[in-house]
């Protein structure tokens, strides 16, 4: 009897020493970016924003204790994003997948049928009800509304263009009529025209039907292309009209052109999902969305550029709408 219970003690204490020996286990980490990050703000800030949470993280530690994070772009072809992303939870090595994109729920929902222990965290996206899952995403009624808003102020001809990469839910339900809702509010007599690059990267393009539209009398416009941006800027400049910048700062792009910016604070926000993942402390299954109210989303107001553009007027009514919708006296969505 007493050598069976020195035995089990004997068997509890080496147990327990193993338990305490037995090191916290290395996180791993991938970003999977659904296009690339040149030129797309949206992309880029994610990318910048898990970095940094994770090295941070990682300040002190061991390379043992440290988290590893890898960044794939997958590139502009959308059709190849499902393998992709398949491909990076099949190595089954990733704690977690961070993305961006409103597309992605769908695409990861069949991946968590396949591998039931992967987890996703997706930005600018909305889906809850799954626990291998949690999105969150930006207030784009009032990102769009806010846009429209100060194009509709500015606009001369009262014709406004919006020169989208591709139609998709988020576009065609919230940004553009929310950008065409703003500049009717600020103008009755705004008018909205909508043109489609055809995909996230064609500046050429982008340029053409820029030149289009300004032909057609338009005299602000809303770019939402990602490369092909790059082309509607050059017909600004060189026509010499307004362009509304939405997601980060763009008022360097062109000084003088750009009228406004409407930005996601996506760096800081991909940032802490990240700090909260490192920590344990993700809220599973959540679809969160965040606005002006909360700070992730602003209109760029302190740059010197805007002040110089636009004049005290178009701000101080900017300002009034800007507080209006932080202190909920206006309502958006
Ligand atoms: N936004 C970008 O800035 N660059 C992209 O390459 C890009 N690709 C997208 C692909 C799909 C299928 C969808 C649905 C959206 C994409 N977006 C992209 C748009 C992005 O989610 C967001 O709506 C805009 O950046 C405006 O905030």
């Amino acid at each position: 009897m007493k050598k069976s219970i020195f035995i089990i003690s004997l068997l509890f204490s080496i147990l327990s020493f193993g338990c305490k020996a037995v090191a916290p286990k290395q996180l791993s980490i991938a970003v999977f970016i659904p296009g690339i990050c040149a030129d797309s703000p949206t992309y880029a800030m994610l990318r910048d924003g898990v970095t940094q949470a994770v090295d941070s993280w990682n300040e002190g530690k061991t390379l043992e204790q440290s988290a590893k994070l890898y960044v794939l772009e997958a590139g502009t072809n959308q059709s190849e994003w499902p393998a992709k992303i398949t491909a990076l939870a099949a190595e089954q090595k990733y704690d977690v997948i961070i993305s961006s994109n409103p597309s992605l729920p769908e695409i990861v929902l069949p991946i968590i049928e396949q591998f039931p222990q992967q987890k996703f965290i997706l930005m600018d996206a909305e889906y809850s009800g799954n626990n291998n899952i949690c999105t969150v995403c930006y207030n784009q009624y009032e990102q769009a509304y806010l846009t429209g808003y100060i194009g509709g102020l500015m606009s001369k001809s009262n014709k406004l263009g919006l020169v989208a990469a591709q139609e998709y839910p988020v576009m065609n339900n919230i940004i553009y009529p929310y950008f065409e809702k703003g500049a009717k509010d600020a103008n009755t007599s705004s008018t909205v025209a909508f043109r489609i690059v055809g995909n996230w990267y064609d500046a050429n393009k982008g340029a053409m039907l820029a030149d289009i539209l300004y032909g057609e009398g338009v005299d602000v416009v809303l770019p939402i292309c990602g490369g092909a941006a790059q082309g509607v800027i050059t017909s600004a400049v060189n026509n010499n009209f307004y362009i509304t910048w939405f997601d980060n700062n763009g008022f360097d792009k062109a000084p003088g052109n750009i009228i406004s910016s409407t930005v996601m604070q996506q760096q800081e926000l991909s940032s802490i999902m990240t700090t909260n993942f490192l920590n344990g402390k993700t809220e599973w299954g959540n679809a969160k969305m965040l606005g002006v109210k909360d700070g992730f989303v602003d209109f760029v107001q302190d740059d010197p550029l805007y002040i110089e553009t636009v004049p005290q007027e178009v701000r101080a009514k900017m300002a009034a709408l800007v507080d209006d919708i932080k202190s909920g006296k206006t309502i958006i969505q």
